[in-house]
């Protein structure tokens, strides 16, 4: 049966939870328990579908703190990443990303058939200093043309967006060009039509450093998305990178009073905008984080497809703080998540 984006809101609804408590312990007994009555019903903002979507083949958490394969043991990492310094002191930075069709799980139980980079949605996060040179060697396994188009200054010929900048089915191109400018981009597949290619998972985040560094901060990449599981150019599931919920399950630790630096895009399809939310504080807003004044501080910052924003903020407190797109449907289903904020440890 498809899942429609009205069956899969009463699911993942605010009925849900209560679902979720009530119907396991009633399934043991046959009997109602107290969880299911209506303060547990209104306790219910909780809200999401019931078990859990495996991390082994892609973590949120990990992706959010990953960037140019980070995540990956030193061998492995060196089959898709390499740098090497140059002459005037920049890097040459080598990337290998190759398309290729994978059916992903985007909500427990629910998978769709997306198309990645490097089999992951969103694609792995590519990072540089302003002024490194970067190349990327691009392998289309997929089974339609791609390409990548990346956000920044390149020349015409590495855009990725033009008929004759298809990669067929089983060609490669490679993408050369300096890091420029400083801020919060991102890639994503232009071929055409221009929508699905989005939709179905290529696109990644591309942060290009300062020469004057950042300072320190505990940092997270975010990325907003959606996925039309039924393909009625509607979405029918939301989250901050690709899992319903899953920073819900699994807070993203942060630590009290220390600089905490988002970087927030948005890829969302079929919707005209996409917002993020952060209970009980406010944050710095940095648009395109290509000026070092801050735009905005604010606790919610709406942004349009591939506008995206860094945010920075300390939180004061310890605890969960709950964060989520104020389009309150998203969050219902899928784009919520939570905080935790934990005293730094003193080991001495
Ligand atoms: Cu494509």
């Amino acid at each position: 049966m498809a899942i429609t984006r009205r069956s899969l809101m009463r699911f993942a609804g605010l009925g849900a939870a209560t679902t979720a408590l009530s119907t396991r312990s009633a399934s043991v007994g046959g009997q109602p328990t107290e969880s299911s009555g209506s303060a547990m019903a209104h306790a219910a903002h909780y809200s999401g579908p019931v078990g859990r979507v495996s991390t082994a083949t892609f973590d949120p958490g990990g992706f959010a703190r990953s960037w140019n394969f980070s995540g990956l043991a030193e061998d492995r990492r060196a089959r898709h990443y390499r740098e090497v310094r140059q002459a005037d002191g920049t890097l040459l930075r080598e990337y290998d990303i190759v398309a290729s069709d994978r059916d992903i799980e985007i909500a427990p139980g629910v998978f769709f058939p997306a198309w990645t980079y490097n089999g992951q949605v969103p694609g792995p996060t590519i990072r540089a200093t302003e002024g490194d040179r970067l190349r990327v060697n691009f392998l289309n396994e997929g089974s339609h043309p791609h390409t990548i188009h990346f956000h920044g200054w390149h020349p015409p010929a590495m855009d990725g967006s033009l008929p004759e900048h298809q990669v067929m089915p089983g060609a490669r191109f490679v993408y050369e060009f300096d890091a420029d400018p400083a801020g919060l981009h991102l890639y994503h597949c232009h071929a055409v039509p221009l929508k699905r290619h989005i939709h179905k998972g290529l696109y990644g985040a591309f942060i290009v450093d300062p020469r004057t560094p950042r300072e320190p901060a505990e940092e997270l990449v975010m990325v907003m998305n959606g996925f039309d599981t039924n393909f009625d150019a509607d979405n029918e599931v939301y989250a901050v990178n690709t899992v319903a919920h899953h920073f819900m399950h699994e807070p993203v630790r942060v630590t009290v009073g220390a600089l905490v630096r988002i970087y927030l895009v948005n890829v969302t399809e079929f919707d005209l905008l996409n917002s993020f939310h952060l209970h009980g504080m406010f944050f710095d807003a940095y648009r395109t984080g290509t000026e070092s004044a801050r735009a905005e501080r604010t606790d919610t910052l709406m942004l349009c497809q591939v506008e995206r924003a860094i945010l920075e903020t300390r939180f004061r407190y310890p605890g969960r703080y709950m964060f989520h797109a104020h389009q309150s449907e998203f969050a219902e289903l899928g784009w919520m998540g939570m905080f935790e904020a934990v005293e730094a440890r003193h080991d001495t």
